[in-house]
């Protein structure tokens, strides 16, 4: 069986571009293919996808608000040239049905490249959504209720516990976007459309893969 080829886009980390291990071993696990992609032209950026089964928008800075014509409430740290990178890949994803599957900030660019806005500083008053990251739990952070239609579904039924890493969510849900799982709380923590998955969470750092293998699978099949 032939490997997909899953892009991923990466981060800047000072003057260093960056990608977190974890997407890569989950990837790679999974049998997949990554090839990483720094921000350039989008032309070349079309020339490098072609071929490419399936792309990956990791977890990362907050979208700067501009993008969505909002001013600037505590969205920090941004990065524009990687705001421009993951918009224009999703453009050239949605334009050639390539299936995308986003992670935490790629949950949150993908609501805003289809017109979505971000609540820009989740107030803590009922789920702390930073809760794992101050207690270094993988697995933990709070309870999600699936919806019954899409994949998520059927991956995980109607509840599962996910980990919980994120200041910033989707507001409001962008066209043609359908919410899939929320907190207690309400937060929207997944989403769908016809070739996209995406999640709050950091699914790479939890001890189970089962999205990984599901979009790995989904993106063989498109090949
Ligand atoms: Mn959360």
């Amino acid at each position: 069986m032939s490997k997909p080829i899953i892009a991923v886009t990466m981060r800047i980390h000072g003057k260093q571009y960056v990608v977190n291990q974890d997407y890569i071993d989950a990837f790679q696990e999974a049998g997949a293919i990554c090839l990483l992609l720094v921000p350039q032209g989008k032309k070349e950026l079309e020339i490098l996808l072609d071929g490419v089964d399936g792309i990956c928008i990791p977890g990362g800075m907050d979208v700067d608000p501009s993008r969505y014509n909002q001013s600037n409430r505590q969205s920090d740290p941004i990065e524009s040239e990687i705001d421009q990178l993951d918009l224009d890949v999703l453009d050239i994803a949605k334009e050639r049905e390539i299936p995308v599957f986003g992670i935490c900030r790629g949950l949150q660019i993908i609501n805003v490249a289809w017109g979505g806005t971000l609540i820009q500083d989740l107030p803590k008053d009922l789920i702390d959504h930073t809760f794992s990251s101050k207690n270094n739990q993988r697995d933990k952070g709070h309870p999600i209720q699936i919806e019954t239609v899409g994949t998520l579904f059927l991956l995980f039924g109607h509840e599962t516990e996910v980990n919980t890493y994120h200041h910033q969510g989707i507001d409001r849900l962008g066209e043609g976007l359908k919410v899939v799982a929320r907190a207690p709380d309400g937060m929207i923590e997944a989403i769908e459309a016809p070739n996209v998955i995406a999640v709050q969470w950091h699914p790479e750092r939890m001890a189970e893969h089962r999205l990984f293998e599901y979009f790995v699978n989904m993106c063989r099949k498109n090949g």
